[in-house]
């Protein structure tokens, strides 16, 4: 199982909304073959292993090791399941079954009602750790949600004036470029993008290694009284597609500079369950949650964030100002960055129902 945890690993960046999967194929206690999932659209990770081998192989003796339940389903792709009945295949392992309502527990129901011996529940808690986006995205039917901010030694993450505050230092910031880079949106409240004016980009990841990759992910804003400045000139600072999700209108444009712009019109009363999953309708897999301070409070009081991440500056304090959230666990992860210390918090996922 571990091996195939390893080989999911390798369709990271390419699978989009698809889970990582990574498949052996075992004979007398050797890997005899390996597969994987490759890319969104492509043969998941048992049809990857089983079509490179040859249509005269005998399995008889075999067992096919897979870390998420064979789908049962046709979507972009054929049902696992027929290829591995197909094949005749005695016996399967299952690392976790999977959380997509279309497949869950019924892909192991087809292979057991074919004769075959399935085992599942085998570390099942690194598998669902590997998917954890995925497994949120299923379970709750929206976006991944991470809520980030940076605080002062005595807990602020702005000060009252309409001055921008620079908290965190160069290594922070670096690290932040690199999450920025690994999500499919960011969003922040109009406030902040009328106070801070910010790029939202990856800029640091960019220079360094010349990625365009991050230019791509959309950059929102929360703005339901539409009381933000939209003109060519502000959209422009930023090199991505912006969608303003607000009250009043619903509208696509391209900026001056040809950046496409979007208006999406929130629903009277939303609240942020609604609005993450409508993202998801929109492909947006993962959104990082930048600020403000109201935007980060009304989101955290949803109940809607899946992983908190918190860089405290351990050597500022400015007295007073926006107070950073409440954050109501204890940090799982603590790392110094320079001189912020970086903290993280990802809401566990029960394992119970995928074993
Ligand atoms: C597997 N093995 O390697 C993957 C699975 O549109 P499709 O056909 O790619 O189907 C996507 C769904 O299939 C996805 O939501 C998840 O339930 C399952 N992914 N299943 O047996 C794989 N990637
Ligand atoms: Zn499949």
């Amino acid at each position: 199982m571990r091996k195939c945890l390893h080989l999911a690993e390798k369709g990271e960046h390419f699978v989009g909304l698809n889970p990582l999967v990574g498949s052996v194929l075992v004979k007398d206690g050797e890997i005899i073959a390996e597969g994987y999932h490759a890319g969104y659209g492509l043969p998941h990770a048992e049809r990857d292993l089983l079509q490179k081998l040859p249509d005269s192989m005998d399995y008889s003796g075999c067992t096919l090791v897979v870390n998420l339940e064979p789908c049962n389903h046709f979507g972009k792709t054929p049902p696992c399941t027929n290829i591995i009945i197909s094949k005749q295949i005695p016996q399967v392992v299952i690392g976790a079954l999977d959380p997509n309502p279309l497949v869950s527990g019924k892909g192991r129901e087809r292979l057991l009602a074919h004769g075959i011996k399935v085992v599942t529940g085998v570390l099942p808690e690194d598998c669902i750790q590997l998917n954890r986006q995925f497994y949120t995205r299923m379970i709750h039917q929206r976006s991944y949600c991470i809520a980030k901010w940076a605080a002062t030694t005595d807990g602020y993450i702005g000060n009252q004036s309409s001055q921008r505050l620079i908290i965190s230092g160069e290594e922070a910031q670096q690290h932040l470029h690199v999450l920025r880079s690994r999500v499919d949106a960011i969003l922040v409240g109009v406030n902040t993008w009328e106070k801070d004016k910010p790029r939202l980009d990856s800029r640091i990841l960019d220079s360094d290694v010349e990625s365009s990759e991050s230019w791509n992910s959309i950059r929102i804003i929360l703005d339901p009284n539409l009381r933000g400045n939209y003109s060519s000139e502000s959209i422009d600072r930023v090199f991505s597609p912006i969608w303003i999700l607000n009250g009043e209108i619903e509208e696509t444009k391209k900026s001056e500079r040809g950046n496409d712009v979007k208006f999406i019109k929130l629903p009277e009363n939303w609240i942020w369950k609604e609005l993450l999953s409508m993202l998801y309708q929109n492909n947006i897999g993962s959104v990082l949650v930048e600020g403000g301070s109201t935007t980060l409070k009304e989101l955290i009081a949803s109940g809607c964030v899946d992983e908190y991440i918190e860089y405290r500056n351990t050597a500022l304090r400015i007295g007073g100002g926006l107070e950073a959230p409440d954050f109501p666990n204890d940090w799982q992860q603590q790392q110094l960055l320079g001189r912020d210390l970086l903290r993280v918090y990802k809401v566990p996922i029960s394992s119970d129902l995928y074993q």
